[in-house]
């Protein structure tokens, strides 16, 4: 058993970091004020090979392991969650496209995808089921050329801002084999958008309603066969649920860093505040608290990897543990700011109020509890 990063990991990690530190902490304020991230960044990222991490080298991808994803928007999280995060649901997309599409889909969408000249959202969410992703009621009937799809997502990340949906639909039984998984690309008549939702965090990324009413795809805009796309859906979410507790350690770990050094600077009673020691006892408690996400979370990434059995059940513990860990991490890092931690300047509130959501979103807390209790019982 090696703990160690390679020396190419290593090279990934700081090179996401680089681009965050130059790219993306110094915009990081402005973007959430303007409610938009600029699609040029994309571009960038891709340069790198973030546009297609998880895409297999033969479709244009980096062909990346999930662990090294986790490097990585460990990384850039540390410049920006919301950045990071919604660079992170491209990624699950364009992993599903590779993983379960045709390889005429393939060659049809994955090209532009890597490049981000394509953006991608994910869609299963509806106004009526969140939690019961299996009860959603968005139709895809057959038609001579393919499909029409009528119905409702909510809370979609990149939503009127994505140039093409990745959509569960039913298209067959009640439940999740009726479940199937198609691409609607932006621009289809009938495709509309609702209002921007007004949130408490990853304000910089435009969440909306995906709305269809009688949108017609071509056959070939199937991912996969019918009626597999709920598993799809959900192996999809197994590594998104790592690059979302990915995205709360980076996070924590720059509150952290930047605790630290406030702490050093900040004076009362006569001393830095770092000399207090039920305050560095509380840093220990913190740096304790982010190696064990750390670990929990590379360990839940091997097992993916590896194409373990149990590597669904690894994936929603490090979600659950990862993603309370970084919420409480930086609160108290706000704390040890003191009145400065609650102003925006001082970049701690953001902080807390970006990752609060990963909670709630790729499945809620509960729900990972669901999946691992379930996977206890069925011992
Ligand atoms: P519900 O399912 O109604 O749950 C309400 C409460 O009941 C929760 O606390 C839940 O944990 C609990 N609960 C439900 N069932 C059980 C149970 N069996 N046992 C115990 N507790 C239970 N979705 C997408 O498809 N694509 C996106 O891009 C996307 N982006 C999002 C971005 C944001 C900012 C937000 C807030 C959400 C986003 N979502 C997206 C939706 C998100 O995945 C859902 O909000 C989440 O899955 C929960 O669903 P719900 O909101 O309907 O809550
Ligand atoms: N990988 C592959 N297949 C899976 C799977 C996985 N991880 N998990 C389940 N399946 C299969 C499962 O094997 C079964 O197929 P079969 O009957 O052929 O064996 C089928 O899917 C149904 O599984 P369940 O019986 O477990 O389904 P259930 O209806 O009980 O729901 C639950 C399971 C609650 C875990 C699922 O509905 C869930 O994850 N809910 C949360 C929804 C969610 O995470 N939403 C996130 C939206 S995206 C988002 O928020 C973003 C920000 C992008």
């Amino acid at each position: 058993m090696d703990f160690a990063l390679t020396q190419e990991q290593e090279a990934i990690f700081d090179m996401a970091k680089a681009f965050g530190e130059s790219e993306i902490a110094p915009n990081a304020q402005a973007w959430e004020k303007a409610g938009e991230i600029p699609k040029d960044l994309w571009p960038k990222l891709a340069e790198l090979g973030f546009g297609g991490l998880f895409v297999s080298e033969d479709a244009g991808g980096a062909g990346l392991s999930r662990l090294d994803g986790t490097l990585i928007f460990e990384a850039l999280s540390m410049a920006c969650p919301s950045v990071s995060a919604l660079l992170s649901i491209h990624n699950m997309c364009a992993a599903m496209i590779d993983k379960f599409g045709s390889d005429a889909l393939k060659a049809q969408m994955l090209p532009d995808v890597v490049t981000m000249n394509t953006f991608l959202a994910y869609c299963l969410t509806e106004p009526g089921s969140g939690s019961d992703a299996a009860a959603l009621k968005t139709k895809a009937v057959r038609t001579d050329t393919g499909y029409a799809l009528t119905g409702t997502k909510a809370f979609i990340s990149a939503g009127g801002y994505a140039d093409a949906y990745i959509v569960m639909c039913r298209t067959g039984v009640d439940g999740p084999k009726g479940v199937s998984t198609v691409i609607v690309k932006d621009g289809t008549d009938g495709l509309t958008f609702g209002g921007l939702e007004d949130k408490m965090g990853w304000r910089s990324q435009p969440t909306r309603q995906v709305q269809m009413d009688n949108c017609e795809i071509p056959a070939g805009n199937l991912v996969g066969d019918e009626g597999k796309g709920f598993s799809y859906a959900m192996a999809g979410l197994d590594g998104g649920r790592l690059n979302i507790s990915a995205c709360s350690l980076g996070a924590a770990q720059a509150a952290l860093d930047k605790t630290i050094a406030y702490m050093g600077e900040r004076k009362a009673f006569g001393k830095t505040i770092d000399q207090f020691q039920a305050l560095q006892f509380r840093l220990a408690d913190m740096e304790i608290e982010l190696q064990a996400a750390r670990v929990v979370l590379r360990q839940a990434a091997w097992k993916l990897d590896t194409g373990a059995s149990d590597a669904t059940h690894y994936c929603a513990m490090a979600k659950k543990f990862v993603t309370e860990a970084g919420s409480k991490i930086v609160n108290d890092c706000l704390q040890l700011h003191g009145g400065y931690g609650y102003l925006a300047d001082y970049g701690i509130e953001k902080l807390v109020r970006d990752l609060r959501v990963h909670e709630i979103l790729e499945g809620t807390n509960e729900v990972m509890r669901l999946i691992v209790s379930r996977g206890l019982l069925a011992k």
